[in-house]
Protein backbone atom coordinates (compact mmCIF):
# COMPACT_ATOMS: atom_id res chain seq x y z
CA UNK A 1 0.00 0.00 0.00
CA UNK A 2 1.31 3.83 -0.69
CA UNK A 3 0.67 6.45 0.99
CA UNK A 4 -2.55 8.07 -0.61
CA UNK A 5 -3.92 4.51 -0.80
CA UNK A 6 -3.61 4.52 3.38
CA UNK A 7 -4.73 7.82 3.61
CA UNK A 8 -7.88 6.74 1.70
CA UNK A 9 -8.50 3.52 3.64
CA UNK A 10 -8.06 5.43 6.94
CA UNK A 11 -10.43 7.93 5.62
CA UNK A 12 -8.48 10.61 6.02
CA UNK A 13 -8.85 12.96 3.38
CA UNK A 14 -5.26 14.78 2.86
CA UNK A 15 -6.12 14.45 -1.04
CA UNK A 16 -9.08 17.13 -0.36
CA UNK A 17 -7.31 20.55 -0.85
CA UNK A 18 -5.00 19.29 -3.50
CA UNK A 19 -8.27 18.57 -5.64
CA UNK A 20 -9.94 22.14 -4.78
CA UNK A 21 -7.26 23.70 -7.37
CA UNK A 22 -8.48 23.35 -10.62
CA UNK A 23 -6.15 22.55 -13.46
CA UNK A 24 -4.96 24.91 -16.37
CA UNK A 25 -6.50 24.29 -19.61
CA UNK A 26 -4.97 22.60 -22.14
CA UNK A 27 -5.83 25.67 -24.86
CA UNK A 28 -2.90 27.25 -25.60
CA UNK A 29 -2.49 30.79 -23.90
CA UNK A 30 -2.39 32.96 -26.95
CA UNK A 31 0.59 35.79 -26.56
CA UNK A 32 0.51 39.02 -28.73
CA UNK A 33 3.20 39.88 -30.55
CA UNK A 34 4.43 43.56 -31.58
CA UNK A 35 6.40 45.65 -33.88
CA UNK A 36 9.22 46.83 -31.13
CA UNK A 37 12.04 44.06 -30.01
CA UNK A 38 11.70 44.26 -26.01
CA UNK A 39 7.96 43.57 -26.26
CA UNK A 40 8.76 40.69 -29.04
CA UNK A 41 11.95 39.22 -26.43
CA UNK A 42 9.46 39.88 -23.80
CA UNK A 43 6.35 37.72 -24.85
CA UNK A 44 8.91 34.56 -25.98
CA UNK A 45 10.39 35.13 -22.56
CA UNK A 46 7.23 34.73 -20.51
CA UNK A 47 5.63 32.18 -22.89
CA UNK A 48 8.68 29.96 -22.94
CA UNK A 49 8.25 30.48 -18.55
CA UNK A 50 4.60 29.75 -19.03
CA UNK A 51 5.65 26.44 -20.99
CA UNK A 52 7.80 25.45 -18.23
CA UNK A 53 4.46 25.96 -16.40
CA UNK A 54 3.27 23.24 -18.33
CA UNK A 55 1.05 25.44 -20.44
CA UNK A 56 0.69 25.24 -24.07
CA UNK A 57 1.19 28.76 -26.02
CA UNK A 58 0.77 30.50 -29.04
CA UNK A 59 1.81 33.57 -30.87
CA UNK A 60 0.15 36.26 -32.88
CA UNK A 61 1.45 39.13 -34.58
CA UNK A 62 -1.31 41.95 -33.83
CA UNK A 63 -1.87 45.82 -33.89
CA UNK A 64 -0.66 47.37 -30.37
CA UNK A 65 -3.33 49.28 -30.39
CA UNK A 66 -6.17 47.06 -31.74
CA UNK A 67 -4.77 44.57 -29.12
CA UNK A 68 -6.59 45.85 -26.32
CA UNK A 69 -10.00 45.09 -28.12
CA UNK A 70 -8.76 41.49 -29.01
CA UNK A 71 -7.47 41.20 -25.20
CA UNK A 72 -11.33 42.50 -23.65
CA UNK A 73 -12.98 40.05 -26.22
CA UNK A 74 -10.49 36.93 -25.23
CA UNK A 75 -9.05 36.24 -28.67
CA UNK A 76 -5.56 36.93 -27.35
CA UNK A 77 -4.93 36.30 -23.58
CA UNK A 78 -2.73 38.79 -22.39
CA UNK A 79 -0.91 41.81 -23.24
CA UNK A 80 3.12 41.69 -21.38
CA UNK A 81 3.90 45.60 -22.31
CA UNK A 82 1.37 48.32 -21.71
CA UNK A 83 3.68 51.54 -22.07
CA UNK A 84 1.54 54.52 -21.01
CA UNK A 85 2.68 56.99 -23.56
CA UNK A 86 1.41 54.89 -26.62
CA UNK A 87 -1.05 52.68 -25.25
CA UNK A 88 -2.72 54.21 -22.38
CA UNK A 89 -5.72 56.17 -24.30
CA UNK A 90 -6.42 52.57 -25.68
CA UNK A 91 -6.04 50.52 -22.35
CA UNK A 92 -8.21 52.63 -20.53
CA UNK A 93 -10.80 52.68 -23.02
CA UNK A 94 -10.90 48.95 -23.43
CA UNK A 95 -10.60 48.91 -19.17
CA UNK A 96 -13.97 50.97 -19.00
CA UNK A 97 -15.49 48.34 -21.66
CA UNK A 98 -14.88 45.71 -19.68
CA UNK A 99 -13.54 42.71 -20.00
CA UNK A 100 -10.06 43.37 -19.35
CA UNK A 101 -7.80 43.34 -15.95
CA UNK A 102 -5.06 45.21 -14.80
CA UNK A 103 -2.38 42.76 -14.03
CA UNK A 104 0.01 45.23 -12.11
CA UNK A 105 3.39 47.16 -13.19
CA UNK A 106 6.51 45.68 -14.09
CA UNK A 107 9.08 47.71 -11.86
CA UNK A 108 10.08 50.33 -14.35
CA UNK A 109 9.63 53.95 -15.55
CA UNK A 110 9.04 54.47 -19.24
CA UNK A 111 9.24 57.81 -21.50
CA UNK A 112 8.59 57.69 -25.00
CA UNK A 113 8.88 60.83 -27.23
CA UNK A 114 10.93 63.06 -29.34
CA UNK A 115 14.63 62.02 -29.06
CA UNK A 116 18.29 63.43 -30.14
CA UNK A 117 21.80 62.17 -30.17
CA UNK A 118 23.72 64.01 -27.89
CA UNK A 119 25.42 65.91 -31.23
CA UNK A 120 22.77 67.48 -32.05
CA UNK A 121 23.03 69.67 -28.82
CA UNK A 122 25.83 71.35 -30.37
CA UNK A 123 24.31 72.46 -33.16
CA UNK A 124 21.31 73.62 -31.51
CA UNK A 125 22.38 74.49 -28.16
CA UNK A 126 19.27 76.04 -26.23
CA UNK A 127 17.71 72.18 -26.32
CA UNK A 128 16.15 70.06 -24.52
CA UNK A 129 13.23 72.84 -24.62
CA UNK A 130 10.38 72.67 -27.62
CA UNK A 131 11.15 75.73 -28.10
CA UNK A 132 14.87 75.77 -28.63
CA UNK A 133 13.94 73.22 -31.38
CA UNK A 134 11.42 74.79 -32.75
CA UNK A 135 14.00 78.04 -33.41
CA UNK A 136 16.73 75.66 -34.96
CA UNK A 137 14.01 73.91 -37.18
CA UNK A 138 15.89 74.86 -40.27
CA UNK A 139 19.00 72.68 -39.12
CA UNK A 140 16.65 69.61 -39.10
CA UNK A 141 15.12 70.57 -42.82
CA UNK A 142 15.68 68.43 -46.04
CA UNK A 143 14.46 68.38 -49.74
CA UNK A 144 10.95 66.46 -48.55
CA UNK A 145 10.52 69.15 -45.56
CA UNK A 146 11.16 72.10 -47.84
CA UNK A 147 11.75 75.03 -45.26
CA UNK A 148 10.33 73.02 -42.57
CA UNK A 149 12.43 70.58 -39.87
CA UNK A 150 11.81 67.11 -40.21
CA UNK A 151 10.41 64.77 -37.82
CA UNK A 152 10.76 61.25 -38.15
CA UNK A 153 8.01 59.40 -35.89
CA UNK A 154 7.85 55.94 -34.78
CA UNK A 155 5.37 53.59 -36.93
CA UNK A 156 1.83 55.16 -37.16
CA UNK A 157 -0.01 52.14 -34.97
CA UNK A 158 2.12 53.93 -31.65
CA UNK A 159 -0.57 56.48 -32.35
CA UNK A 160 2.03 59.37 -31.15
CA UNK A 161 -0.20 62.26 -32.27
CA UNK A 162 3.25 63.97 -33.93
CA UNK A 163 1.22 65.95 -36.66
CA UNK A 164 -1.42 67.03 -33.91
CA UNK A 165 1.26 68.13 -31.62
CA UNK A 166 3.00 70.61 -34.02
CA UNK A 167 -0.31 71.84 -35.14
CA UNK A 168 -1.05 72.30 -31.76
CA UNK A 169 2.15 74.33 -30.70
CA UNK A 170 2.37 76.02 -34.20
CA UNK A 171 5.61 74.06 -34.80
CA UNK A 172 7.66 74.65 -37.94
CA UNK A 173 8.00 70.46 -38.61
CA UNK A 174 6.70 68.08 -40.70
CA UNK A 175 6.24 64.92 -39.49
CA UNK A 176 7.17 61.53 -40.73
CA UNK A 177 6.02 58.13 -39.39
CA UNK A 178 8.97 55.21 -39.85
CA UNK A 179 7.60 52.65 -41.76
CA UNK A 180 9.47 50.44 -38.33
CA UNK A 181 11.17 50.49 -35.50
CA UNK A 182 14.63 49.62 -37.62
CA UNK A 183 14.05 52.83 -40.12
CA UNK A 184 14.74 54.87 -36.66
CA UNK A 185 17.81 53.28 -35.84
CA UNK A 186 18.98 53.68 -38.98
CA UNK A 187 18.03 57.48 -39.25
CA UNK A 188 20.26 57.91 -36.19
CA UNK A 189 23.43 55.54 -37.06
CA UNK A 190 23.43 57.48 -40.84
CA UNK A 191 23.77 60.91 -39.12
CA UNK A 192 26.00 59.95 -36.71
CA UNK A 193 28.68 59.46 -39.17
CA UNK A 194 28.81 63.70 -39.92
CA UNK A 195 27.07 64.58 -36.81
CA UNK A 196 24.00 65.99 -38.38
CA UNK A 197 21.40 66.84 -36.15
CA UNK A 198 18.18 64.96 -36.34
CA UNK A 199 15.35 64.29 -33.98
CA UNK A 200 13.37 60.80 -33.87
CA UNK A 201 10.86 59.28 -31.93
CA UNK A 202 12.67 56.76 -29.02
CA UNK A 203 11.99 55.59 -25.49
CA UNK A 204 13.12 54.12 -22.78
CA UNK A 205 14.01 51.19 -21.87
CA UNK A 206 15.36 50.50 -24.95
CA UNK A 207 18.87 49.01 -26.25
CA UNK A 208 19.11 52.83 -28.04
CA UNK A 209 20.43 54.85 -24.92
CA UNK A 210 23.43 52.57 -24.10
CA UNK A 211 24.67 53.02 -27.99
CA UNK A 212 23.86 56.93 -28.37
CA UNK A 213 23.76 59.37 -25.84
CA UNK A 214 20.90 61.62 -25.81
CA UNK A 215 18.09 63.67 -24.46
CA UNK A 216 13.93 63.78 -25.04
CA UNK A 217 12.74 66.85 -25.79
CA UNK A 218 10.98 68.62 -23.21
CA UNK A 219 7.39 69.73 -23.91
CA UNK A 220 5.00 71.24 -21.97
CA UNK A 221 4.54 68.96 -19.00
CA UNK A 222 1.95 66.20 -19.35
CA UNK A 223 -0.94 66.51 -17.47
CA UNK A 224 -3.96 63.71 -17.55
CA UNK A 225 -6.47 64.55 -20.01
CA UNK A 226 -4.17 66.63 -22.36
CA UNK A 227 -5.38 63.98 -25.21
CA UNK A 228 -9.30 64.33 -24.38
CA UNK A 229 -9.65 68.13 -23.12
CA UNK A 230 -8.37 71.41 -25.63
CA UNK A 231 -8.37 73.53 -22.17
CA UNK A 232 -5.86 70.58 -20.34
CA UNK A 233 -2.42 72.01 -22.06
CA UNK A 234 -0.74 75.47 -23.01
CA UNK A 235 -3.34 75.43 -26.08
CA UNK A 236 -6.68 76.28 -25.14
CA UNK A 237 -7.97 74.78 -28.30
CA UNK A 238 -6.24 72.04 -29.15
CA UNK A 239 -5.66 68.55 -27.97
CA UNK A 240 -1.82 67.21 -27.87
CA UNK A 241 -0.09 69.80 -27.04
CA UNK A 242 1.57 68.10 -23.70
CA UNK A 243 4.76 65.66 -24.01
CA UNK A 244 4.06 62.24 -23.58
CA UNK A 245 4.25 61.45 -19.59
CA UNK A 246 7.71 61.58 -17.98
CA UNK A 247 7.74 58.56 -15.39
CA UNK A 248 5.12 56.29 -17.48
CA UNK A 249 4.13 52.78 -16.40
CA UNK A 250 4.72 49.28 -17.95
CA UNK A 251 1.77 47.65 -17.24
CA UNK A 252 0.71 43.99 -17.55
CA UNK A 253 -2.84 43.09 -18.57
CA UNK A 254 -4.91 39.85 -19.31
CA UNK A 255 -8.41 38.86 -20.54
CA UNK A 256 -10.49 38.93 -17.58
CA UNK A 257 -11.41 35.04 -18.18
CA UNK A 258 -7.76 34.34 -17.44
CA UNK A 259 -7.81 33.45 -14.05
CA UNK A 260 -10.72 31.03 -14.14
CA UNK A 261 -9.27 29.58 -17.28
CA UNK A 262 -5.61 28.98 -16.82
CA UNK A 263 -4.99 29.61 -12.69
CA UNK A 264 -1.24 28.84 -12.64
CA UNK A 265 -0.54 30.62 -15.37
CA UNK A 266 -2.30 33.73 -14.25
CA UNK A 267 -0.55 33.41 -10.71
CA UNK A 268 2.59 33.52 -12.83
CA UNK A 269 1.73 36.87 -14.66
CA UNK A 270 1.08 38.28 -11.84
CA UNK A 271 4.56 37.92 -10.29
CA UNK A 272 5.81 38.52 -13.42
CA UNK A 273 7.90 42.07 -12.99
CA UNK A 274 11.13 43.69 -15.18
CA UNK A 275 13.31 46.42 -14.49
CA UNK A 276 14.36 49.02 -17.11
CA UNK A 277 17.90 47.21 -17.23
CA UNK A 278 16.34 43.87 -18.07
CA UNK A 279 14.27 45.75 -20.50
CA UNK A 280 16.92 47.09 -22.45
CA UNK A 281 18.64 43.94 -22.53
CA UNK A 282 15.96 42.38 -24.00
CA UNK A 283 15.71 44.55 -26.36
CA UNK A 284 20.03 45.00 -27.14
CA UNK A 285 19.79 40.65 -27.57
CA UNK A 286 17.73 41.24 -31.08
CA UNK A 287 19.02 45.13 -32.28
CA UNK A 288 22.87 44.79 -31.32
CA UNK A 289 23.62 41.44 -31.47
CA UNK A 290 20.78 40.16 -33.80
CA UNK A 291 19.41 37.14 -32.61
CA UNK A 292 16.09 35.67 -33.09
CA UNK A 293 13.44 36.43 -30.87
CA UNK A 294 13.32 32.77 -29.93
CA UNK A 295 17.09 32.24 -29.28
CA UNK A 296 17.17 35.92 -27.31
CA UNK A 297 14.27 34.72 -25.25
CA UNK A 298 16.47 31.27 -24.33
CA UNK A 299 19.41 33.28 -23.64
CA UNK A 300 17.54 35.86 -21.12
CA UNK A 301 16.40 33.02 -19.80
CA UNK A 302 19.71 31.09 -19.11
CA UNK A 303 21.42 34.44 -17.80
CA UNK A 304 18.47 35.49 -15.56
CA UNK A 305 16.75 32.04 -13.43
CA UNK A 306 17.59 33.69 -10.51
CA UNK A 307 15.27 36.10 -11.43
CA UNK A 308 12.34 34.12 -12.79
CA UNK A 309 12.16 30.83 -11.55
CA UNK A 310 11.18 32.00 -8.07
CA UNK A 311 7.49 33.17 -10.27
CA UNK A 312 6.42 29.26 -11.29
CA UNK A 313 4.37 27.67 -9.15
C1 LIG B 1 5.65 51.58 -28.02
N1 LIG B 1 7.04 51.99 -27.85
C2 LIG B 1 7.65 51.39 -26.65
C3 LIG B 1 7.83 51.54 -29.03
O1 LIG B 1 7.09 53.33 -27.77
Amino acid sequence: MNKFTTALTAGVLTLAPLSAFAADSDDPIVIPIHNWSSQIVMSNVVGQMLEQNGNAVEYVTTDSQAVYESVRLGDVTLELEVWEGAFGASFRAALEKGGIVDVGDHNAVTREDWWYPMWTKDACPGLPSWEALNDCAALFATAETGDKGRYLDGPVDWLKHGQERVEALGMDFVVVNAGSAAALWAEIGSAEADKRPVVVFNWTPNFAEAVWPGEFVEFPEWVDGCDKDPAVGPNPDALYDCGNPATGYLKKAAWDGMADKWPSAYSVLEKVSFTNPQIAEMAKLVDIDEMEPEEAAEAWLADNKDIWEAWLN
